[in-house]
């Protein structure tokens, strides 16, 4: 069960349509494939996506701190030793999303090395989610019609809604429509990915204040200090630290001086290990959680849902586990498949990734 080498393999896969939100938009999955070999000729695999606007990863980026920094600092160590690997990628700051995938390749390894599934290994509570669909940035008819696709289609009765455009009847006319067209037969709420002032947060939440929304999301940015713990305090539903709370340390800060009042987990940027950090922080302090998205593939959604099925708190709300629809292609051998709503981990061990090699020889970008 030792590392013997890691590989980061950066490959590209357009989207259908792009995904646009306050911090950004994304046109192309750029995403780096990490592969972590075991002297068993076991192969742990995980996706790392780069997420510039957020954490300042690049994919040449995640791909150069993986080969020069990463991979040296765990070849040679037993697959059992997550916390010395923890302690070691701990010695560089930032890079979550490298991190997370060699954290992630591991824990797969692991799995298959025990023949136990990734969710048995840390929690085993359930082996599905219910799954919320992200709605990018459109027209209000466009949105509705892209839910009405998503609902029809999938089953998913849950939709996350961005936010944050100047002027906010913007997004408000969205959250509107979709509740005109579908009643209560759905779960909204928003994310502004810091998009809007406080003040002006406070004004959209107002004029949405009759649309029963679930959660409010990053509406305004948490360096904003005093506006942002004003609004929080001023919003009558659970508001949840996303970008602002990547590690349990942020968790901690942000909760306690009241700038959000629930988290979102993202395997994407704090793996398996910080994520059960993160976790039983969550837990201890009885914060409401999300399994979040930060626009993963299906081999990143596979390990959100493996670590969301682990636990009962992770499970108890529909996990954001679907932007991969919009891909045009995937790396996996069987594609992911969301039905009634719901997503269900793969049987057998570890994440039960099995990747087609075609594919990968055709998106990769190294080569
Ligand atoms: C989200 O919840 O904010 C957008 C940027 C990112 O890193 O994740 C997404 C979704
Ligand atoms: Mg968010």
């Amino acid at each position: 069960m030792k590392i013997t080498r890691v590989e980061a393999i950066p490959f590209a896969i357009p989207y259908r349509k792009p995904l646009r939100f306050a911090s950004g938009e994304v046109h192309t999955a750029e995403h780096v494939l990490v592969r972590v070999h075991t002297d068993d000729g076991v192969v742990g695999v995980a996706e790392a996506p780069p997420r510039p606007f957020t954490y300042g990863e690049t994919q040449a980026g995640i791909v150069a701190v993986l080969e020069t920094v990463f991979a040296p600092q765990v070849v040679g160590l037993s697959l059992l030793e997550r916390e010395t690997v923890h302690a070691r990628l701990s010695r560089t700051v930032g890079n979550p999303a490298a991190k997370s995938a060699l954290d992630m390749a591991i824990w797969d390894a692991l799995g298959q090395s025990l023949d136990v599934s990734v969710t048995e290994l840390l929690g085993g509570y359930t082996d599905r989610m219910k799954v919320s669909h992200m709605l990018g940035f459109d027209e209000p008819a466009a949105m509705v019609a892209e839910a009405e696709r998503i609902r029809d289609s999938y089953g998913i009765t849950t939709f996350k809604v961005k936010v944050g455009r100047r002027p906010v009847s913007l997004d408000t006319a969205v959250v509107r429509a979709l509740r005109e067209r579908f009643g209560a037969e759905v779960d909204l709420y928003v994310d502004g990915n810091r998009g809007w002032t406080a003040a002006e947060s406070a004004r959209a939440m107002r004029e949405m204040a009759d649309l029963d929304l679930l959660f409010a999301e990053e509406l305004c940015p948490a360096d904003d200090v005093l506006g942002r713990r004003w609004l929080v305090s001023h919003v009558d539903i659970p508001f949840i630290a996303d970008e602002s709370a990547v590690t349990p340390a942020d968790v901690t800060r942000e909760i306690l001086s009241g700038s959000a009042t629930a988290i979102s987990i993202k395997t994407a940027r704090t793996g398996f290990t910080r994520s059960q950090r993160t976790h039983h922080l969550a837990e201890g302090l009885g914060l409401e959680v999300l399994m979040g998205n930060q626009i993963d593939g299906q081999l990143g959604s596979l390990c959100t849902v493996a670590f969301g099925a682990a636990y009962e708190l992770t499970s108890r709300r529909p996990g954001e586990l679907s932007n991969f629809l919009d891909m045009t292609d995937d790396l996996l051998a069987e594609p992911l498949c969301i039905a009634d709503g719901e997503l269900v981990i793969r049987p057998g061990a570890g994440l039960g990734a099995a990747l087609d090699p075609g594919k990968l020889r055709h998106y990769r970008q190294d080569r």
